[in-house]
């Protein structure tokens, strides 16, 4: 037998397994041991890899939707000339901007930066990606104060903290590896900030139940606090930092009283958090959806930062700002998916950025974009005006996840091609395709992720693949043969020549990873970036030891705002606030891959449920697996089974993000600055359905 070592295709620890293959055939699956992320555990997910096309198999042929409606078999060579010709004519038509596409955290940095420059770059046009709905905020976040989208941690931080306050984030269920990694921690106290008792609050040493999207008001209150009782380390403000008296002025005037009235949270709790985070010497904050999905995240996601930087903890162990990303490689899109920012992070207005790119893929520099992508929004906006004609989407099911997801669906209907590339040709957003491209999954794919804390780690082709099946690296180098391309796209030949690119464009940036080894990445340890030629081989990289952020003058910047109101707040038609997220550890997302493993099947539920307060439920007559209508502000309803529980407030709902209706009631909210939607506080109604247990 076998073995062979790879990078589980699924959330963002990327943790490494041990493939033990015969007969092209997975036999077992070992969580790698000594592997920096999981040392020799990870979640039921990793644990069935393999179960991905096994029983929904695409037959490694693309589809094509006739005239009449009809789907049929198309060869691979069909396939890429009626995708050439078609967005071809469509773009002649229409202009060059009459196509887009939405791609995914979830397939190599190698695949996405072929994409990218296929996409942006080629064809001309926009391209956006799941990770919109996901990292936006972080990354936006980190640029703006640190000058660089740069999550500063290493996982070990978790390992050596005295004090984590995890805020908006349920590692128990969404990064359970990096639960494991508290668990190691027998002496900090975990805090965790969440409207619900999640299943990470009930595990903590102190849930806070702060009120759906008061963490801004709250975490200015703490700042407040802590400034006025000299609980902060002046050193560090003074030679690390800039704009803190205007942030100390801001942050004056979030009383107490003014907090617990918008936060719920009492001013002696507040003041025992200030006190826990001075008495700390290593604290570390933890952040995920609960911050980055709201009308005012990229505030808040600051918010955090400011406190970690104020307080001194940043740049030492156990300390940080840290963001926890989402997708196994949301972390490679951020940097090198050349959608938001210009390969290796960089600024496309800048034209000394775009000389470097131009030179290095040997093309004209009018080919570089001048500017980023227009957000997912936008460009959904835009197929409903009328402006954008064909969508190509890749490794990912807007149908089901995109916010208010009837609008989606009433875009499909504007359009004139509608590209699906995934690894099933069943996902909601498959079936409503024009073309279908079948992309193998991850086991068969070569390449590399980028997980949560920077680490580059090698995807290994476990299996091989069958006749006719082909990898999303092959299916783009045929678009880019059927556009005839030509000299260009030599230089991506192979994912080994892309890797040799991606480092290129990082040189000399502060995600520099040309001291990265190809070959040498496989049975490795993984390496976390900056990893510069001549760089010293550890485990173990943190940013900003040296005190030195990426900004011109290499301090942090403190940024703050006014809170705003909810654009879509509750009223009197709609009193009640319904939240989402993860549901189970054995489930992901849209379940297209999930459905597979038949114990997650058999032992979550198969139809859309909601939690409710038992009160809640009592005052409206709604037993356990009653079925309730929600109806919400975005003037969408949908049937929900009704699970009442004590871990959520009086006016609160939560539904897991794994059936489609949810999405259905979500509304067009987004971030001012980062563009992601608010998907945690929406303004609902329920109403129950009479006599009703199905
Ligand atoms: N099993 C499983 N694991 C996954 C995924 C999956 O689908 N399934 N998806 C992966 C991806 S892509 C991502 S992005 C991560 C997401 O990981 P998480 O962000 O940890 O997961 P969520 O459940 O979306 O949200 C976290 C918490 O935010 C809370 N929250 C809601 N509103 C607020 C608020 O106003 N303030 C605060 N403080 N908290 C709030 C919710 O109650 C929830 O408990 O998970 C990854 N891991
Ligand atoms: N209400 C609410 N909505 C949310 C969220 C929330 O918290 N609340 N969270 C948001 C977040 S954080 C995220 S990340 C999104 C996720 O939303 P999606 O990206 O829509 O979710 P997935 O089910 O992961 O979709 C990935 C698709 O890629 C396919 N796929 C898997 N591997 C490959 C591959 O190698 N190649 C190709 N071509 N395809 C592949 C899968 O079959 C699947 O169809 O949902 C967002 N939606
Ligand atoms: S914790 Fe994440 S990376 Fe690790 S096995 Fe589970 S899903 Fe995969
Ligand atoms: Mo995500």
């Amino acid at each position: 037998m076998k073995v062979k070592q790879s990078t589980c295709n699924y959330c963002s620890l990327a943790c490494n397994l041990d493939f033990y293959v015969d007969d092209n055939k997975i036999k077992k699956i070992l969580p790698t041991k000594g592997y920096p992320v999981n040392d020799g555990f990870c979640c039921i997910k990793g644990l069935n890899l393999s179960r991905q096309c096994t029983k929904f198999k695409t037959r490694g042929m693309p589809l094509i939707r006739d005239k009449k409606g009809k789907i049929h078999f198309v060869s691979w060579k069909d396939a890429f000339e009626t995708f050439a010709i078609k967005m071809n004519s469509i773009q002649k038509k229409y202009g060059k901007q009459s196509a887009a596409y939405l791609s995914t955290g979830q397939i190599t940095t190698e695949e996405m930066a072929l994409l990218g420059f296929i996409g942006r770059m080629y064809m001309g046009i926009s391209g956006d990606g799941n990770t919109r709905l996901c990292m936006s905020t972080s990354a936006v976040a980190y640029k703006q104060s640190f000058g660089f989208d740069a999550p500063p941690y290493t996982l070990k931080d978790l390992e050596i903290s005295d004090t984590i306050v995890l805020v908006g984030a349920n590692p128990v269920v969404a990064h359970p590896i990096a639960w494991s990694r508290i668990r190691e921690n027998k002496t900090a106290k975990i805090i965790t900030i969440d409207p619900r008792k999640s299943e990470t609050a009930v595990n903590s040493d102190w849930w806070i139940g702060i009120k759906p999207k008061s963490d801004i008001v709250f975490l200015y209150t703490l700042a407040n606090v802590l400034i006025n009782k000299n609980w902060i380390d002046r050193d560090y403000i003074v030679n690390c930092s800039e704009n803190f008296e205007i942030f100390k002025e801001h942050v004056k005037k979030y009383s107490l009283e003014y907090a617990e009235r918008k936060t719920g949270i009492s001013g002696k709790d507040i003041i025992k958090l200030a006190g826990l985070i001075h008495k700390g010497e290593k604290v570390s904050f933890w952040w995920t959806m609960g911050v980055n999905q709201g009308w005012q995240a990229v505030r808040t996601a600051q918010a955090i930062i400011d406190l970690a930087v104020i307080t001194g903890n940043m740049g030492r162990e156990g300390t940080g700002a840290n963001s926890l990303s989402g997708q196994c490689n949301a972390m490679g899109s951020r940097l090198y998916s050349n959608t938001t920012a210009l390969y290796g992070g960089r600024d496309f207005d800048n034209p000394v950025h775009r000389k470097e790119i131009s030179s290095i893929l040997d093309v004209d520099e009018k080919m570089i974009p001048e500017k980023p992508t227009i957000p997912y929004n936008e460009i959904i906006n835009r197929i409903n005006g009328g402006d954008i004609k064909a969508l190509w989407v890749i490794g990912t099911n807007p149908a089901h996840s995109w916010a208010n997801n009837g609008e989606f669906k009433r875009a499909v209907k504007n359009l004139e091609l509608l590209v699906v590339q995934d690894i099933y040709a069943d996902t909601d957003t498959s079936k409503l395709c024009d073309l279908f491209l079948p992309s193998v999954p991850a086991l068969k794919k070569e390449g590399s992720f980028i997980n949560t804390e920077r680490r580059i780690s090698a995807v290994v082709p476990v299996l091989k693949k069958e006749k006719g099946e082909l990898t999303d690296y092959d299916i783009l180098l045929g678009i880019g043969r059927a556009f005839k391309i030509g000299k260009s796209l030599e230089k991506w030949k192979t994912p080994r020549h892309a890797f040799e690119l991606i480092k290129e464009f990082s040189r000399g940036m502060p995600c520099d990873i040309t001291g990265v080894d190809y070959k040498k990445l496989i049975f490795s340890r993984g390496i976390q970036w900056p990893f510069r030629e001549g760089d010293k081989l550890d485990d173990e990289r943190r940013l900003f030891e040296d005190n030195r952020y990426f900004t011109p003058n290499g301090k942090v910047k403190l940024i703050y705002e006014e809170p705003v109101k909810n654009p879509a707040a509750a009223g009197e038609d709609f009193p009640y606030i319904l939240n989402s997220g993860r549901g189970t550890v054995g489930q992901w997302h849209t379940q297209t891959r999930t459905r597979e493993i038949e114990f997650v099947k058999d032992s979550s539920m198969a139809s859309a449920y909601i939690f409710m307060n038992f009160k809640l439920a009592e005052r409206l007559g709604l037993k356990r697996n009653e079925y309730a209508i929600i109806s919400s502000i975005n003037g969408c309803k949908s049937k929900f089974k009704v699970i009442p529980t004590d871990n959520i407030g009086e006016n609160q709902l939560f539904a897991p993000i794994h059936y489609i209706e949810t999405n259905f009631l979500t509304p067009s909210v987004f971030d001012r600055y980062s563009r992601e939607p608010s998907y945690k506080c929406t303004a609902v109604n329920v109403k129950k359905i009479q006599n009703s247990r199905r």
